[in-house]
């Protein structure tokens, strides 16, 4: 089967786009002006000309429209004035109200995880998230593949009809199921691959810079290892991880990652699809959550990015959060106040530079924390544990007993796994820890 992510030609005159926001009343009539701008962004990184917007505030959503009937003939006039060939919905819509809506006003609709996932396929480069890109919109389309999903005629390289789309039109929902089976298979190999990778890795403190998208966490990720991953002023620039060793100081090192950014409705089966490389994150002893400092609404997005942890099962790891673009809004009485809301926040510009050795001394001091000193029990010929135990941690006593080796050497918890791994024998000597394995 040929690749759904064949170049695709981008079509030469960009669509005539109108965005749609249904909200509901009972959230009150302001809500929903922040999110159709959000929507406008996506638009526009996905290749879309924006040529009016239209907004309902409504007290039920109709499940034949999402709107009113009266609002779909506002919409059809308004397609017919802006001369639109694309409506674009902030909201997740049913595959029957896409069709509905598509019957009715004889333009192309989609919904926002339909633009989403165009976007994503847009910017997937490596094989990984090519395969994530694809295995998700195979599910998006899976339920859309009806009896009159055919009402429209596509055209190659539209929005919402990028890699997938118009092939699998033709294409019958069992081929569907096989293609997803193979993909799913395929990124297990993959996932299975990373946490090989991740396991020789095992022993270094693991630190994840996570956040909205277009926060700023690949323009760090850069500032602090050197590196150039792709940092650029659109959403979703970012859809693999990269992982680097970033030396803080001395033997103070920790493997740093970049990775996808949240945005708010992100579709449950992305968020599935794209488990391999979120395992970065759920693998990370620390997070640095990445908050953009010059948007408006930025406490929603702390909000999401939150909520998208918890899906994932990340709920419980440890956060460092930093505010980022403090060039743009240098306000020292936003910061006092943020503060008393977060006291553990930190202020930074990836730009200036401004805060970043602060940071550097922050995740010392949490790999610091992330120490424990253990005496372990190791033959004295094991040059592999010792040489482990020897650029992983600090050793500060070795004495001989009865022909083994007893270790005393402070050195990060998560290089416990990998001891034991080894089948060294360990006390812990900290506090709590205090165990004996
Ligand atoms: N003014 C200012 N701009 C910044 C700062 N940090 C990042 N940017 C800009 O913000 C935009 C987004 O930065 P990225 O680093 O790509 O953001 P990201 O969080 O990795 O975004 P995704 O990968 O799309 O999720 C780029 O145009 C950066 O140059 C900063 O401290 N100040
Ligand atoms: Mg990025």
């Amino acid at each position: 089967m040929r690749s759904f992510f064949e170049e695709t030609s981008r079509k030469k005159t960009r669509q005539r786009t109108i965005v749609a926001g249904v909200f509901k009343k009972a959230y009150g009539t302001d809500t929903g002006a922040e999110s159709l701008d959000e929507i406008v962004s996506l638009c526009k990184t996905a290749g879309a000309n924006i040529v009016g917007r239209i907004t309902q505030h409504i007290d039920r959503f109709s499940p034949t429209f999402l709107m009113g009937s009266g609002k779909v003939d506002e919409l059809a006039g308004l397609i017919g004035k802006r001369k639109a060939d694309l409506v674009v919905f902030d909201s997740i819509l049913s595959p029957s109200q896409q069709v509905n809506l598509e019957k009715k006003l004889k333009i192309q609709v989609i919904d926002r995880p339909g633009l989403i996932l165009d976007i994503f396929a847009i910017h997937a480069k490596t094989r990984e998230s090519r395969l994530q890109v694809e295995l998700a919109q195979l599910q998006y389309l899976l339920p859309r593949l009806v009896k009159g999903w055919t009402h429209l005629e596509r055209q190659e390289g539209a929005i919402g009809t990028r890699g997938p789309g118009e092939t699998q039109l033709e294409t019958d929902r069992r081929m569907v199921r096989i293609r997803i089976r193979d993909l799913t298979r395929k990124l297990e190999d993959i996932e299975g691959e990373r946490k090989v990778q991740r396991k020789g890795r095992s022993g270094l403190f693991n630190v994840c810079l996570v956040g909205y998208t277009n926060a700023g966490k690949s323009t760090i990720f850069n500032l602090l290892t050197g590196e150039n991953v792709t940092a650029e002023d659109y959403l979703f620039a970012t859809l693999d991880s990269t992982t680097r060793r970033l030396k803080l100081s001395g033997r103070n090192e920790i493997l740093l990652s970049d990775t996808v950014g949240f945005i708010k409705k992100l579709p449950v089966s992305l968020v599935a699809s794209f488990k391999s490389t979120l395992l970065e994150v759920s693998g990370a002893d620390l997070l640095i959550h990445v908050v953009d400092l010059s948007d408006g609404n930025f406490p929603d997005r702390i909000a999401t990015v939150n909520e998208v942890l918890k899906e994932i099962d990340c709920g419980d790891i440890p956060v460092l959060l930093i505010f980022n673009k403090i060039d743009k809004n240098h306000d020292p009485d936003l910061f006092r106040s943020l503060l008393g809301h977060y006291p553990r926040a930190r202020f930074v510009s990836a730009l200036s530079g401004e805060g970043l050795n602060k940071l550097k001394r922050d995740l010392k001091f949490c790999l610091e924390q992330s120490r424990v000193t253990v005496i372990a029990a190791v033959r004295p010929g094991d040059s592999r544990v010792i040489g482990f135990l020897n650029s992983s941690g600090h050793i500060s006593d070795s004495i001989s007993v009865d022909g083994t080796l007893h270790i005393t050497v402070r050195l990060p918890q998560t290089a416990l796994g990998k001891l034991e791994g080894a089948g060294v024998e360990f006390t812990i000597l900290d506090g709590d820890h205090e165990r004996k394995e």
